[in-house]
């Protein structure tokens, strides 16, 4: 289904397709990036980042550098001391978690390459990258561990004072829980009569590349300290600036203007944002620090790094009984601010939509002298939907079954819902037979299938394959009492605020910061829906903590599940408080006053005023009921009850040629289940980035370092990030089970798609060269890999 614009008609706003209307702005460029801001008598930043992944600091001589043209300053770490403040990690998973002492600008010694130990300041950003290889700085290199499974033996350490590489380990167990059997007995009793699969999986380092690298601005010279930056998350940054330099918050003033992508690649306090702020604090100057594309892809935190050991159990007839999971999680250098915490969320994800009855997971999140890994796009939810969906698929071919008959046996069923599962999450809502129906039916299942047995009949050189992923997500980060349970530092909570302005105009301010998502365009749907106003006359508000003061900004698909349902909440509030006034106008009892398309109405006459009258009578102020404000601002905050939990049915065919091991995409379709939609355009751009990305987990991207622990992959030269010309043409639907935990039944997308990519190729792929006893290829399946499995797979048939 391909969506175009819809005509701007009358009627309900939510489930039009209209363009994006920040995007006139994006596109003329009319933007505000961070590296568009210039103040009077700004200085430029560049970083003087270590080559070495793990080395002792043992001198920086900065005069040469110092002494260079338009040079102001030269800091190091030692230079900005306790100033500098600390990047933190907001979620420690356990509560003995061994957490390494992150500063900006590292003192004495450096854990991985691209590490800042210096900082130079000047009049241009030129003249300060110049200035920056002047700085000699003297290192004794010490051992590195760059592998995980060398990480976990402690023979070299990456922060020799902790002892241990072992950050923290953490475990979920249905039978200790209470939501499920015990996992060692039913794999017991499936060895004895019934089926364990074992397998281990690589979900490689992944870089996350937005287009607009980051950078910050920090002018200090105000009564408050205003702060520019590319950030998904300026409320945690404004909260954490407070919390670890002791500034008052209220002297705190953190905008994110507009942000071009971050895929969780911003949801981080950064050493680059902490060290521009203390420089800038340290001369009493406005400074900006911009990185370059390079910077961006050693310095800004990766991605996924998780070795997955899976063990399922089977009855003969293809039930699945117990699912136990194993990880080691690489966290790089240092703890990022989910951290740890990526991995725990893919806990409640192996089990999926499956009828498990037992089920084990445990992670070893481990320290490495590499770049720090945190959130990028899904966290921890595609690398176990990469897992389990490929475990199914491993099922069904020692059954010899049909991957998706056998998936269909052990899914919840439509009429279970609401169903908890042996993880312990409830699922409220979900139809999964009818997203994998209508995706077959647009695939063309069979013919393919009938396709597929006559090449491999034929002993075609190019083989297809058939991939297949049903998935769910829980996204809508996150109910604030599951986060504390989980000694998460923050809560999960969303605010809003809305201002009628005089002259009918709304005004709303939410807490969620977008970075390409379009909430501009559909918070101002749902307000024109709920107040009955021209969708043109809602302006959107945010990413400045001086504008909407309270948030917890966007990430984890949440803002429309938990910012949205806040505005929401105070529309109804504006009309509560609107309800008295116009009574009072229209001479009648607030009982019988009704509200319907934007007009408060007297039952059964046809007497009424508009909402907008309404806001000029309050702005007035001359004729209310006595006791009432002249106001009906309203604000609202939102605290989910349980996740969100969207679905659907990817399905994608590929080409393998077996002589060269080349995968050429075929056909892909997805149907997802996002609940109701509010812009269907939104939603099939967010489901098409999704994919794609995931698309490129399964053939293309992979963060590679040498033995020394330099990035190899530290351009896009060789870090292979696709274009449009990669990929085909997707073939998108949806099916809608409203969630029951939002007034408007939505459930996130963005994230979705990328959660159900990976798998689906990656079994397309397996699938197509299985009878040459290919059973797992290593992503990304480069046609170099995909041809040794073949080779191996066949020598061993
Ligand atoms: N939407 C809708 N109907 C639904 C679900 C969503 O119309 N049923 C719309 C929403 O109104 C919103 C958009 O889709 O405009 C995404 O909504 P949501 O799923 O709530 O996700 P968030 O807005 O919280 O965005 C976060 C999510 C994440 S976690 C990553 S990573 C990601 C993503 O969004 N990074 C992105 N999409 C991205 N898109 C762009 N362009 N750039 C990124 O960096």
């Amino acid at each position: 289904m391909t969506i175009t614009e819809d005509a701007p008609t009358a009627g309900p706003e939510i489930g039009k397709a209209r363009r994006r209307k920040e995007d006139q702005r994006l596109i003329t460029g009319r933007t505000r990036w961070t590296d568009n801001i210039t103040l009077p008598g700004m200085l430029h930043l560049a970083m003087v980042r270590s080559p070495f992944a793990h080395a002792t600091i043992t001198a920086i001589a900065t005069d040469e550098a110092k002494a260079s043209p338009g040079v102001i300053a030269v800091l190091t770490g030692r230079d900005l001391a306790d100033g500098q403040g600390v990047v933190a990690n907001a979620w420690p998973i356990t509560t003995d978690q061994v957490t390494p002492t992150h500063l900006p600008v590292a003192v004495d010694r450096v854990a991985c390459a691209g590490e800042i130990v210096a900082i130079v300041a000047a009049r241009s950003a030129a003249e300060a990258r110049d200035a920056a290889e002047l700085v000699d700085v003297d290192y004794d290199e010490l051992p590195a561990v760059l592998d995980l499974k060398e990480a976990v033996k402690d023979e070299v350490l990456a922060h020799p004072d902790l002892g241990t590489n072992t950050s923290a380990v953490w475990t979920l167990d249905s039978a200790a829980q209470g939501s499920g059997t015990d996992v060692e007995d039913e794999i017991a009793k499936a060895r004895e009569d019934g089926i364990v699969l074992e397998r281990e999986f690589r979900q490689q380092r992944l870089i996350p590349a937005f287009m607009e690298p980051r950078s910050t601005v920090c002018d200090p010279t105000g009564e408050q300290m205003t702060v520019w930056t590319s950030t998904q998350v300026p409320h945690i940054l404004r909260f954490l600036v407070a919390a670890t330099t002791g500034m008052p918050e209220s002297k705190i003033r953190i905008i994110a203007p507009d942000v071009g992508g971050g895929f969780g690649g911003k949801l981080q306090t950064t050493p680059e944002e902490f060290a521009t702020i203390a420089v800038a604090r340290r001369l009493g100057k406005p400074c900006k620090y911009t990185e370059t594309r390079s910077e961006s892809l050693l310095s800004g935190h990766h991605g996924r790094d998780q070795w997955q050991k899976l063990t399922l159990s089977a009855r003969k007839d293809g039930t699945v009984t117990g699912l136990k999971v194993e990880l080691l999680a690489d966290l790089g250098a240092y703890v990022g601010v989910v951290g740890g915490g990526v991995p725990v969320l893919g806990a409640w994800m192996f089990n999926s939509i499956y009828k498990f009855a037992a089920y084990h997971f445990t992670v070893r999140t481990l320290l490495t002298n590499k770049t720090w890994v945190d959130a990028y796009r899904g966290a921890g939810r595609p690398e176990a939907t990469f897992a389990v969906e490929r475990m199914m698929d491993e099922l069904a071919a020692e059954l010899g079954r049909d991957p998706l008959e056998v998936r269909e046996q052990n899914w919840i069923r439509h009429e279970e819902f609401p169903f908890t599962t042996v993880a312990g999450m409830t699922y409220d809502s979900g139809n999964y037979e009818a997203a994998t129906a209508r995706a077959k039916e647009l695939f063309g299942y069979d013919a393919l299938r009938a396709e597929q047995q006559r090449r491999r009949e034929a002993h075609d050189p190019v083989q297809l394959g058939i991939g297949v992923s049903t998935f769910t997500e829980m996204c809508g980060l996150a109910p604030s009492r599951i986060l504390g349970a989980l000694n998460y530092g923050a809560g999960g909570w969303e605010s809003a605020s809305i201002r009628m302005l005089a002259t009918g105009k709304v005004e709303v301010l939410t807490g969620t910061s977008p970075h390409g998502q379009g909430h501009e365009t559909a918070w101002s749907q749902i307000v024109a829906d709920r107040l009955g106003v021209p969708f043109e006359d809602v302006e959107v508000l945010h990413g400045d903590s001086q504008i909407s003061s309270k948030g917890m900004d966007t990430y984890g698909s949440r803002s429309l599940v938990v910012g949205a349902e806040a505005v929401v909440r105070a529309a109804d509030r504006v009309i509560d408080k609107a309800r008295p006034i116009a009574a009072h106008l229209l001479e009648a009892s607030v009982d019988d006053i009704e509200f319907t398309a934007g007009r408060f109405g007297v039952k059964g006459t046809d007497k009424g005023i508009t909402m907008a009258e309404v806001a000029l009578a309050t702005w007035t102020g001359h004729n209310l009921p006595d006791g009432v404000e002249p106001s009906i601002d309203a604000d609202a905050t939102f605290d989910p009850d349980n996740f969100s939990f969207p679905h659907g049915t990817h399905l994608c065919a590929v080409e393998v040629d077996t002589e060269t091991g080349k995968t050429t995409m075929r056909s892909y379709v997805c149907v997802d289940d996002v609940g109701t939609i509010i812009n269907p355009l939104i939603v099939e751009g967010q489901v098409h980035g999704g994919v794609v990305q995931g698309i490129a987990q399964a053939l293309w991207e992979g963060a590679e370092f040498d033995e020394q622990g330099t990035l190899v992959t530290g351009s896009f030269v060789d870090y292979t990030l696709p274009t449009s010309a990669d990929t085909i043409s997707l073939v998108t639907d949806h099916t809608v089970s409203p969630s029951t935990y939002t007034a408007l039944g939505t459930k996130g997308v963005g994230e979705a798609g990328a959660i159900a990519s990976t798998p689906a190729v990656v079994n397309a792929i397996v699938d197509a060269v299985r009878h040459l006893g290919v059973s797992d290829i290593t992503m990304p399946c480069t046609p170099e890999r995909v041809w040794k499995a073949i080779q191996v797979g066949s020598a061993g048939a």
